[in-house]
């Protein structure tokens, strides 16, 4: 299925020729057929000669509903813009195409209809320069007849052309539905329509509304006036909702994928063509079927921030249109740049974003997004319109590849700058880091870790022996030797001394995380602690010093204090009776 708008000015024959093409009443109110003028949108479809079906959007062409026509022709990408002939070109068909142009609508036709009224030529070639100049561009025309019938076929030809040259949808999009109507129908429940542009809708899924986030149930679809268990774009729809009442979802109102979509208020956009200098204040943001008093803040010469009355469903390079409602005017299209841009609260700080807002066209860009970002969500870019095609560096957090590059240089820094602090410990706790480094999450300081960077039970040490003066390293080389598989027994004070390792030694080796101190001249390997608490959770709960000691094979001169260690990183506890039981990893 296809879907078209229309489009015109009031009583050019728009409702006419819909009604003519499909047998159909697109006006469906009483007071529309009384008053013979099509007030909200009307819905009506038919069969082309392809044998595709055509379902169009008919909108109307008074001044007074430009807001409804706008929700009509918002989500659908085609339009069928209709000129009287006895009449020409006239402000509301100008608004009109201002506002397809502004969407961006490039596929069209132009249709001349009452051409039984008066000479098609004249009012034919106004209408077709004046789409010249717009993203329509040079469409094909048609001069028609709605009373006597005269063009229709060739009508139906031109518009299975058309539709034969629209984009095919995408299929496994998420689903982002504008609602343009809704109402109850006894026993059913709530119905929504739209235009399905992208996605594909089956009964039982679930749905969020985006205005409260709150899950609906699809629990029935129609299409083209059949039941239907699965709608693929594109699509007329009309769905059944179980889960929220009609007067918490009207037009303007989106259903969506759940978890696909962020929702925001405050965006920066780009204003299409030569944006006046003087925009009001206060605009209303029309994209899909919503329509939002919008806040402006100028940023550069054709970029602004909105500020929205309520959040929506947006994406970056999403097309809409800001409109001065008391003018009647279309002020301009818009692009839609960036949907979660950073808070402008520095003096310049606008100045700058504007500098970053020229060189964005509203192209989803991962690598501009991750340079601009430094550090973001995988899930966080897809929900912006951004597809993630690079891995993760860690859970699905997205890095700046040179900004990764820095933060592992200051990591190091800061794993140094930590054991100079402390001596004492083994490494700087991994929370530590994270907060130095002003990291979102603790994964992303493991996932930084090179050699000589290693992680040992929560805390991160440089691998010794690089970053020691050769006469340690060696010294610790042979301890390793030594000791390495007795990992409980310390060397004696007299073998830490024929090894060279003094004080000043000893303080630059554990500073460097080749040692571990307990108390002076009391030193194991590293990674001890971690052995220590493997071995002791082995024990009956709880332990005396002595079957500690018994268990790690070693004497109270590396008992007492290990076990005080393990005490003070919370591994172990010690209770009144000067027992212990082991709580967790050591800190
Ligand atoms: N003679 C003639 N009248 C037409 C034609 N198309 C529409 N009309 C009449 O023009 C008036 C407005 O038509 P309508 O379809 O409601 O215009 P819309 O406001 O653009 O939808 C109605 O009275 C129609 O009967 C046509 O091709 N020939
Ligand atoms: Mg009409």
């Amino acid at each position: 299925m296809w879907v078209v708008a229309t489009a015109g000015h009031v009583d050019h024959g728009k409702s006419t020729l819909v009604r003519a093409l499909t047998g159909m009443e697109p006006d469906r109110w009483a007071e529309e057929r009384r008053r013979g003028m099509t007030i909200d949108l009307g819905f009506a479809w038919t069969t082309l000669p392809s044998g595709g079906t055509i379902a169009f959007v008919d909108v109307p062409g008074h001044e007074r509903f430009v807001s409804n026509m706008l929700a009509g022709v918002g989500p659908v990408p085609a339009a069928m813009v209709v000129v009287a002939a006895d009449e020409g070109w006239m402000p509301q068909s100008a608004e009109h195409l201002a506002a397809l142009d502004a969407l961006g609508v490039s596929y069209g036709l132009l249709v001349v209809t009452r051409a039984d009224l008066a000479d098609p030529g004249p009012a034919l070639a106004q209408a077709r320069a004046e789409l010249a100049a717009t993203s329509l561009g040079s469409v094909e025309a048609v001069a028609v007849s709605g009373a006597t019938g005269a063009g229709l076929p060739e009508l139906r030809a031109a518009l299975d052309r058309l539709v034969a040259r629209l984009p095919d949808p995408a299929r496994d999009a998420p689903v982002r539905l504008w609602v343009d109507r809704s109402f109850t129908i006894r026993g059913s429940g709530t119905v929504v329509t739209g235009t399905l542009g992208d996605g594909r809708l089956a009964v039982g899924d679930q749905l969020e509304h985006a205005d409260t986030g709150e899950p609906v149930r699809v629990r029935g679809l129609h299409s083209l006036g059949a039941a239907r268990e699965r709608v693929d774009a594109v699509a007329r729809v009309a769905v059944n909702l179980r889960g929220v009442s009609r007067d918490r979802i009207g037009r303007g109102a989106a259903l969506l994928s759940p978890g696909r979509f962020r929702l925001t208020d405050l965006l920066d956009v780009r204003l299409a063509g030569d944006p006046a200098a003087d925009l009001p204040a206060t605009l209303t943001l029309h994209v899909g079927s919503a329509g939002v008093p919008a806040r402006v803040r100028p940023l550069g010469p054709d970029t602004v921030r909105l500020r929205l009355a309520r959040p929506l469903p947006l994406l970056i390079g999403d097309r809409a249109l800001l409109r001065d409602p008391g003018r009647h005017h279309v002020a301009g299209g818009v692009t839609v740049l960036d949907v979660a841009p950073p808070p402008l609260r520095r003096r310049g700080a606008a100045a700058a974003r504007a500098t970053v807002l020229a060189e964005l066209d509203g192209r989803p860009d991962l690598a501009g997004e991750l340079r601009r970002r430094s550090l973001a969500r995988a899930g966080e870019l897809t929900r912006m319109g951004v597809p993630v095609t690079v891995a993760p560096v860690a859970g699905d957090w997205l890095a700046d590849p040179e900004h990764w590059r820095l933060l592992g240089v200051r990591l190091t820094e800061e794993v140094a700058r930590y054991a100079r602090e402390h001596p004492l410990e083994a490494g700087a706790p991994v929370e530590v880091l994270r907060r130095r480094l002003a990291l979102p999450d603790r994964a992303l300081v493991e996932a930084l870790l090179r050699p000589p960077l290693r992680l040992r039970a929560g805390r991160v040490t440089a691998a010794a022996v690089d970053a020691l003066p050769a006469p340690v390293a060696r010294a610790v080389d042979r301890v390793r030797a030594e000791y390495g598989d007795r990992p409980f027994q310390a060397p004696e004070t007299h073998r830490l001394a024929d090894l060279g390792l003094g004080p000043r030694e000893i303080g630059a080796a554990v500073r460097a995380g080749a040692l571990l101190k307990l108390a002076d001249n009391v030193v194991l390997l590293p990674g001890a602690l971690d052995d220590a608490v493997r071995v002791l959770a082995r024990l009956p709960q709880p332990f005396t010093l002595s079957a500690a000691r018994q268990a790690l094979d070693t004497t109270r001169r590396v008992a007492v204090p290990l076990l005080e260690l393990l005490d003070r990183r919370g591994a172990t506890r010690r209770l009144p009776d000067d027992a212990r039981e082991v709580v967790g990893p050591p800190a």
